[in-house]
């Protein structure tokens, strides 16, 4: 039988933009993100529809064996001293791993696994970060551009929010014009 061509989709290596649509797009405000930040007031005062992060999916089957292939653009910006991050997330199927690919931008990897053991990689253009499985991971932009990433992990992985309601163990914050790990007192 002959082969088929197809053309695969493209990512700019330099901004994290796919050239194939359609792409599913997902956009997270501050809105969205109550519960999310230290400080409550600084977060009640900022401009809730300020964006935080945008996701950039390909629209690619799902199903066990399955890949998803996502960029996460997270924008600058800060909650009183703490700076954008994600939501942050176990996956549902606890011993899904995934892979992270800097793109460009600046920041921090926090990983923290069940045991609320906590460590943090730095994130720039062309670092690869393999998250083990049992292992909450959130991006953090420490800089003043955009952070991008890219990913890809396991379509029935699922993200389970919920288990980190009560947050990860250490906040990232700007003190003094420099990136400091603050613990959480009291969760
Ligand atoms: C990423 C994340 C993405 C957004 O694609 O889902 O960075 O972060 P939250 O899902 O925590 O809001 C990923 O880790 N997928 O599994
Ligand atoms: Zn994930």
């Amino acid at each position: 039988m002959k082969p088929t061509f197809s053309q695969p989709p493209h990512v700019d290596w330099l901004t994290g933009a796919f050239s194939r649509t359609p792409l599913l797009r997902k956009t997270t405000r501050l809105a969205d993100l109550s519960g999310v930040f230290a400080d409550v007031s600084g977060w009640r005062h900022a401009d809730p529809q300020q964006v935080v992060y945008d996701v950039e999916m390909l629209d690619t089957p799902s199903g066990s064996g399955e890949l998803f292939t996502g960029v996460t653009h997270l924008y600058p910006g800060k909650v009183g001293d703490e700076y954008f991050m994600t939501r942050g997330h176990f996956h549902a199927l606890r011993e899904q791993g995934e892979v992270y690919f800097g793109l460009r931008g600046s920041g921090l990897l926090l990983l923290q696994d069940e045991q609320g053991e906590m460590r943090l990689e730095p994130v720039f253009a062309g670092s690869v970060h393999i998250i083990p499985g049992f292992t909450a991971h959130r991006l953090i932009n420490t800089g003043t551009e955009i952070l991008s990433a890219l990913a890809v992990w396991s379509s029935n992985a699922g993200h389970d929010y919920a288990a980190l309601a009560g947050g990860f163990a250490w906040r990232v914050v700007e003190e003094d014009h420099q990136v400091q790990i603050r613990e959480v007192q009291n969760g």
